[in-house]
């Protein structure tokens, strides 16, 4: 009797360990699977936020970037020199553009080419001016920010990943232009009361999309950075950026939540902004995506700082910059020539 209740219970165990065994084994196949539809991610070299954050003080520094000033001239031969020292083909480009209310400002793009003589490439590019007014403060509303965030961090994440590529022993496939646009933000007051231009903001944009550089110069497709630096900021997808080159977005958001960073480049609807990406898009006819700080659910969609004397260095967040700078990296490293 003894020896039976045994041997049941030897049964008992050897049943229920091959139906372990077999569930086991079943949900090996299910995550094989998904990692059989994900090839895993070709490793790309280390953006450093800390040498991105200098790159964002250094402007700041020179005091506002705004066109027609000493401070706009001296940041210009500073970042076009950084370009050099990391090894890029600098073009300048000048040019006059006329704002909203007349005036006529100095301006300046600036063109650094990773790899020039690359047939494939892709553009990423950020606007360098800062604005010339606060007009969503409380105060102080007629003085020039210092745009940490808002001109100063992307021009900060593509001085390092330039510097990155510079660095690195394996080069990415394709050639990389970043270009630095001015004069984007020259739009009208957040309350202006007079008869819009049609144009506005982005005039450096609509400038090189009717100028390039290089008289036939293409893109394979292009990214743009604004507001890429501040603590808290999410980018959702930009609205013009998914009528534009919906593929892209996907792309691009699919390997930050690869990297870990879905919390920042949030897989949902964003609005759609005019921004630097119109004119490459719809003049230069080059795809172009924007990643834009914007918060679905706040009533202005963008950061509080927004064009007010708050968006200066004390907002600047390395977590933010990683996130872009890491993603946007790890992006290129992924083009085949
Ligand atoms: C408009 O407000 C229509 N465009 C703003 C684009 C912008 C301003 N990006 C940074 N500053
Ligand atoms: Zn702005």
């Amino acid at each position: 009797m003894k020896t039976q209740k045994i041997a049941i219970f030897l049964l008992a165990i050897f049943v229920l360990s091959g139906v372990a065994v077999y569930f086991k084994s079943c949900s090996d196949k299910t995550q094989q699977s998904d990692n059989q539809t994900d090839e895993p991610l070709k490793p790309a070299p280390n953006f450093n936020p800390d040498s991105a954050y200098v790159y964002v003080d250094t402007q700041v520094k020179f005091g506002p970037r705004v066109p027609n000033t000493k401070a706009h001239k001296a940041c210009a031969a500073w970042m076009a020199a950084k370009l050099k020292q990391f090894g890029c083909e600098v073009t300048t480009q000048d040019f006059v553009a006329t704002t909203y209310d007349g005036k006529k400002l100095q301006a300046q793009n600036i063109i650094g080419a990773i790899n020039p003589s690359a047939t494939k490439r892709i553009l990423l590019a950020a606007h360098w001016d800062a604005r010339a007014i606060a007009d969503k403060d409380s105060v102080n509303t007629n003085t020039p920010i210092d745009a940490a965030s808002d001109g100063g961090s992307g021009v900060g994440v593509l001085l390092e990943i330039a510097r990155v590529i510079q660095e690195a022993k394996v080069k990415p496939n394709v050639g990389v232009d970043i270009i630095f646009f001015d004069a984007e933000d020259t739009g009208e007051p957040h309350d202006f009361k007079g008869k819009s231009g049609e144009n506005s903001w982005c005039l450096g944009s609509q400038y090189w999309a009717k100028n390039k550089h290089k008289p036939n110069y293409t893109a394979y497709y292009g990214i743009l950075f604004d507001m890429v630096g501040a603590r808290g900021a999410t980018f959702p997808y930009e609205g013009r950026s998914m009528e534009f080159a919906p593929m892209i977005v996907r792309n691009v958001w699919d390997i930050a939540s690869r990297l870990g960073y879905e919390k920042v480049f949030i897989q949902e609807q964003g609005g759609g902004i005019t921004d630097d990406h119109v004119a490459v898009n719809e003049i230069a006819k080059i795809q172009m995506i924007d990643i834009l700080e914007f918060h679905p659910n706040d009533a202005d969609g963008f950061g509080k700082y927004h064009h007010t004397h708050q968006d200066n260095m004390s907002i600047i967040d390395k977590g933010t910059m990683k996130a872009v700078g890491q993603t946007v990296l790890t992006v290129l490293y992924q083009e085949e020539k």
